[in-house]
């Protein structure tokens, strides 16, 4: 089947993770730029004229639409194909709750996460106090999710949809770096509904191998 379009991004990033297990589980395809380079394509004059942000993930479609947001290209590839009741919901509640679920990942997920794990990935300084309040604002979103996944299977319906995905995404950075084996233990639930997600068939080929954290780094 013809491809969606093209998806600009470096490797590794779950965001763009996310929008290529969507089209896997679709059964729809999709490029990603081959020549892209972190840091410099995103902040060439020919990129920003198109992508003002300069941030990635962003898609062009073989149409000509332009998107930038992964949860909006992750809707446009979900819409692209016959699992789009599945991933996006068939009914106003499943929409709402998978909207739900979206917004969570976005903002009680990446939010606290991404200054827990930049200083650990060598991209930035330590700081003692952003450290506390991040590691607690996690630990209010894990306990979150282990209170809601309590009888379930899936986050929001009861098959895998891009609530699952998102949020998997979400703490994907988060399982690579800081949720160690003793900070998992405390969250049976959400770690076995993490490997529930990302070893699925369609989307382990995306995600790759998902190896435990034994030690979370501690400060330098
Ligand atoms: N909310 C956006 C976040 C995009 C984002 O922050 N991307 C980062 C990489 S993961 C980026 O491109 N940063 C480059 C920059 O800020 O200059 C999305 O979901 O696509």
């Amino acid at each position: 089947m013809a491809s969606l379009g093209l998806m600009f991004t470096y490797p590794g990033n779950p965001r763009a993770m996310k929008v290529q297990a969507v089209a896997a589980l679709n059964g729809r395809t999709l490029e990603i730029a081959p020549d892209f380079v972190m840091g410099k394509t995103n902040k060439s004059a020919e990129f920003l004229s198109d992508f003002p942000l300069g941030k990635v993930p962003v898609f062009k479609s073989t149409k000509g639409l332009k998107l930038f947001e992964s949860g909006a290209i992750s809707q446009f590839v979900a819409e692209s194909g016959p699992a789009s009741g599945q991933l996006l919901g068939n009914t106003a509640e499943e929409r709402a709750l998978i909207r739900q679920w979206i917004d969570f990942a976005d903002n009680e997920l990446f939010g606290p996460i991404t200054p827990l794990i930049l200083w650990r990935y060598g991209m930035g300084a330590y700081n003692e106090d952003q450290e506390k309040s991040s590691l607690e604002r996690l630990n209010i979103s894990l306990d979150a999710l282990e209170k809601h996944l309590g009888g379930r299977q899936y986050m929001a319906t009861n098959q895998l949809s891009l609530a699952d995905l998102s949020v998997a995404a979400g703490l994907y950075w988060g399982f690579a770096q800081v949720i160690d084996r003793e900070m998992s233990s405390k969250y049976p639930l959400t770690s076995e509904w993490y490997l529930r997600i990302v070893e699925n068939d369609l989307v382990k080929p995306v995600f790759g191998e998902h190896k435990p954290l034994e030690v979370r780094k501690s400060h330098p």
